[in-house]
């Protein structure tokens, strides 16, 4: 199905948006700004905003430890976000999640999660919910090629059948769970697990934002029409290490390299747009130059941003309802 002028736009906005964080957040995390772990998407922006695309607020997202990418994907404020990975009070979750535990509820974004495997069981709770409460909504597990072996994300899976929940399992398969490859860690062919637990699968090119926003709008479509569940098993790379500080010697010398030059989801829509006649060059270099502006203010700001107080380290313990 043809996307609108709108959407194209707002795709690509959201990829280069995120391309850009994850640069400038390496930049600064190398500059010694920015406390705890980060792992970076830069590379895999296709996936989170092809699966996105097409989600509202009632729609949920469980993320992975590499979660800054589906976090603005899921439409999550983009300097707040900043703010919450440098710890400032005014981070999105008050600068007590980090990189690793960064959320927002009301934007249907469960939270990055430090546990592997940890968001399939989450989402099949949130489809529950939103089955049995007849909300309309989806949900929506990503998890990497490492996490795909996890005890949790196949039982997830088989509840999510026996459950026919509106749930759908995004693998994205970076071909590596830190530094071991994934042909040394994946038993078998990945995606025929889908039909081991009764549900579709398909094999997706994440490098083609439109690729994934096909596959995705079908499995979206089944979930809504209460159907069940499905797999979509992304390939697709990352263009810096497991965590930043990563030296990455398990990669070929000229692997990461390759892939920009080859490989660049956000150098694939620009030209698959511009040759079709969607968009225009200089719509796109706008969308280039107003994310780059919107990430250096993010910046700016979350470095000048206070702390939290002594006074915070008691407030949101409990959930209140
Ligand atoms: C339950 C659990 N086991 C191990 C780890 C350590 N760990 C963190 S990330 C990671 C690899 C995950 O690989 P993958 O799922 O492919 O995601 P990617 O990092 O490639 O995006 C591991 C083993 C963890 N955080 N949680
Ligand atoms: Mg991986």
């Amino acid at each position: 199905m043809q996307l609108s002028r709108e959407d194209l736009l707002r795709a690509y906005r959201q990829m280069r948006t995120i391309r850009e964080f994850e640069e400038r957040v390496h930049l600064e995390f190398s500059a010694g700004g920015i406390p705890g772990f980060v792992h970076l998407y830069a590379g895999e922006e296709a996936s989170g905003v092809g699966v996105c695309l097409d989600l509202t607020d009632r729609d949920v997202i469980a993320s992975t430890h590499r979660g800054h990418g589906h976090c603005i994907a899921k439409g999550c404020d983009v300097k707040a976000m900043m703010g919450e990975i440098f710890g400032k009070r005014d981070g999105l979750c008050g600068g007590k999640g980090g990189s690793m535990h960064i959320a927002d509820i009301s934007k249907g974004m469960l939270g990055a999660n430090g546990i592997v495997g940890g968001g399939p069981p989450l989402v099949c709770g949130a489809a529950l919910t939103a089955k049995t409460l007849k909300t309309g909504g989806i949900a929506i597990a990503f998890c990497g090629d490492g996490a795909s072996n996890q005890g949790t994300t196949a039982e997830s899976m088989n509840l999510a059948t026996v459950w026919k929940l509106p749930a759908i399992f995004v693998v994205e398969d970076n071909g590596y769970a830190e530094s071991t490859a994934s042909s040394w860690s994946v038993g078998g062919d990945a995606l025929k697990r889908a039909e081991g637990f009764g549900m579709p699968g398909v094999r997706v090119d994440g490098f083609d934002f439109f690729a994934v926003h096909a596959a995705a709008r079908e499995a979206i479509a089944r979930a809504r029409a209460g159907e069940g569940p499905s797999l979509l098993h992304v390939q697709l790379s990352r263009y810096y290490g497991h965590f930043e500080g990563d030296a990455m010697t398990y990669r070929g010398t000229d692997e990461v390299a390759r892939l920009r030059a080859e490989r660049d989801c956000l150098a694939l829509f620009r030209r698959k747009v511009t040759e079709a006649g969607l968009l225009d060059a200089p719509a796109l270099d706008a969308i280039d130059r107003a994310s780059a502006a919107l990430i250096e203010e993010a910046v700016a700001e979350a470095k000048s941003a206070a702390y939290p107080t002594e006074a915070d380290l008691v407030t949101d313990v409990y959930a209140a309802y």
